[in-house]
């Protein structure tokens, strides 16, 4: 079967897009960390709107931290892939071209650094993941134990980290050309923290640099959406069949995208609003709402179905009683502690969510989202308890949710017997705490003086003891048993 390259740019089937631009007038306006199916799927083509209106100056150059595989795979295609939107009947393709350099950090590091100091470059975009940042989640401080953070502030030229190249960039760049960096990444104040975290890295090494950089740096605020699960051999297999070649870096994900930015840059920008994007004076609302709302229902159904043996979001909702403790939990609790945007219904945004939830033209792996939990139970649980607690306000079901994530902590196996593999390299300081503990409750309070994930701040006896009940009921029933027992009480 032969690969796509250029060679099929104009002989894909009509129901793919085609780009309706000239690539080889594009230049490199942006630089994009983490070249993840996320970032193919979402700022990729509101970059593209932009290119297919004319502008030509926000080519990507897009660089993998990591993964050796994926620039590879692109290179292999000319930059060339494929989005797929499903839902249902629902569906439509592109083909993107948006991406002028597909590179592989630690293999062409002089490449991405002359990038980011070239002043026609305005925009770094990231999607690096929540635990590329070295933030110790609870705290919101660098964390000076992650290993980038460690490696690259004692060999700062040689950067191997997020914060590494940002600040190896800046020493390398003149502040004539001011920059901007739009972190997507799900996290409360994604922006601010980035900020926060570069200066406290750079300041390390070179307080003078972060001064210079004082008026000429802005990391907006963003909140980013859309359901793009990992690509799989049947996805990949199902968009050849569809294409009549091999693409072998094609996403599937679903129609639905969002993305709001608060609209604060240091120089030019792409107009990302010609494909739908909000330039909004502030984030937060927006960011509250879908953290809680969409990533914090997301982390229950992965540890819900990671429990059961459940494989897929979709599988989750087809049950009728794990659909429905999802949507009392978004629509109860979660959204019973938080603040929606002026002018959205938020009724009818759960409603759209659930649906969401449902696509089974995805699969969207519980696997997935269950990585990577002592990251993301902090920003999308953990807040909510908090203002629940200032309301003395129960929330009985992400009370449950929290208890059945440590219970998958201390005891990583489904209802099956099979052992499950916890992904997140920030679980094992907290599965030590476990391991001592004999009861639930002990491991409870283990868990909570985690001050990393948990933070510092006290949690109150009746609090525990609720959450310690579901643990014990967790332990001693079994998961449907005790999600049973959660709606009699
Ligand atoms: C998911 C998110 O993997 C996860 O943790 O909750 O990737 C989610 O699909 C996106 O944030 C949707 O916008």
């Amino acid at each position: 079967m032969p690969v796509l390259n250029t060679q099929h740019l104009s002989s894909l089937p009509p129901t793919v897009a085609p780009l309706g631009y000239d690539r080889n007038a594009l230049q490199t306006g942006i630089v994009h960390l983490g070249l993840g199916a996320f970032h193919r799927a979402h700022q990729a083509l509101y970059t593209q709107s932009v290119l297919q209106a004319g502008d030509a100056r926000w080519g990507i150059a897009g660089v993998s931290l990591r993964s050796e595989q994926v620039p590879q795979t692109l290179n292999d295609q000319d930059r060339l892939y494929t989005v797929f939107e499903r839902h249902g009947a629902q569906g439509q393709a592109q083909l993107v071209g948006a991406l002028t350099h597909a590179w592989h950090a630690p293999s062409q590091r002089a490449q991405v650094l002359a990038a980011l100091a070239n002043p026609a470059v305005k925009v770094v975009t990231l999607t690096v993941t929540e635990k590329a940042y070295g933030l110790h989640p609870a705290t919101g401080a660098l964390d000076e134990a992650h290993p980038q953070v460690r490696h690259d502030l004692t060999h700062a030229h040689e950067p191997q980290g997020v914060l590494g190249y940002l600040s190896e960039a800046l020493r390398l760049r003149d502040p004539a050309a001011p920059l901007t960096l739009v972190c997507c990444d799900n996290m409360a104040n994604n922006g601010d923290v980035l900020h926060r975290l570069l200066g406290d890295f750079t300041q390390r090494l070179d307080p003078q640099r972060w001064a210079r950089w004082s008026d000429h740096l802005q990391c907006p605020n963003t909140m980013v959406d859309r359901i793009v699960p990992a690509a799989t051999e049947s996805s990949l297999a199902w968009a050849q069949s569809q294409l009549g070649v091999r693409d072998a870096a094609a996403v599937v994900c679903e129609p639905f995208t969002q993305w709001v930015i608060e609209d604060r840059f240091a120089a030019e920008r792409p107009e990302w609003e010609r494909a739908g994007a909000l330039l909004v004076p502030a984030v937060g609302p927006f960011q509250a709402m879908k953290l809680r709302l969409l990533n914090g229902s997301h982390s229950a159904i992965a540890y819900l179905g990671q429990l059961l043996g459940v494989d897929t979001v979709a599988q989750v909702m087809a049950s009728p009683p794990l659909a429905a403790f999802v949507r009392e939990l978004m629509t109860q609790d979660l959204l019973s502690v938080t603040a929606v945007p002026a002018g959205y219904d938020a009724q009818r945004y759960c409603d759209d969510l659930l649906h969401r939830f449902e696509n089974e033209s995805l699969a969207h792996r519980t696997e997935q989202i269950a990585m990577d939990g002592t990251q993301k139970v902090a920003v999308r649980w953990l807040p909510a308890l908090r203002d629940a607690l200032a309301r003395q306000q129960a929330l009985p079901r992400l009370e449950w949710a929290l208890a059945a994530w440590l219970h998958y902590l201390k005891h990583p196996v489904n209802a099956q017997g099979q052992a499950l593999a916890v992904q997140d390299p920030g679980a094992a300081a907290l599965q030590a705490l476990l391991a001592d503990a004999q009861t639930p409750a002990e491991a409870l309070a283990a868990a909570l003086s985690h001050a990393p994930v948990f933070g510092s701040a006290p949690w109150p006896t009746e609090w525990q003891q609720r959450v310690a009940a579901h643990g014990e009921r967790l332990k001693t029933q079994g998961v449907l048993a005790s999600l049973a027992a959660l709606g009699a009480s």
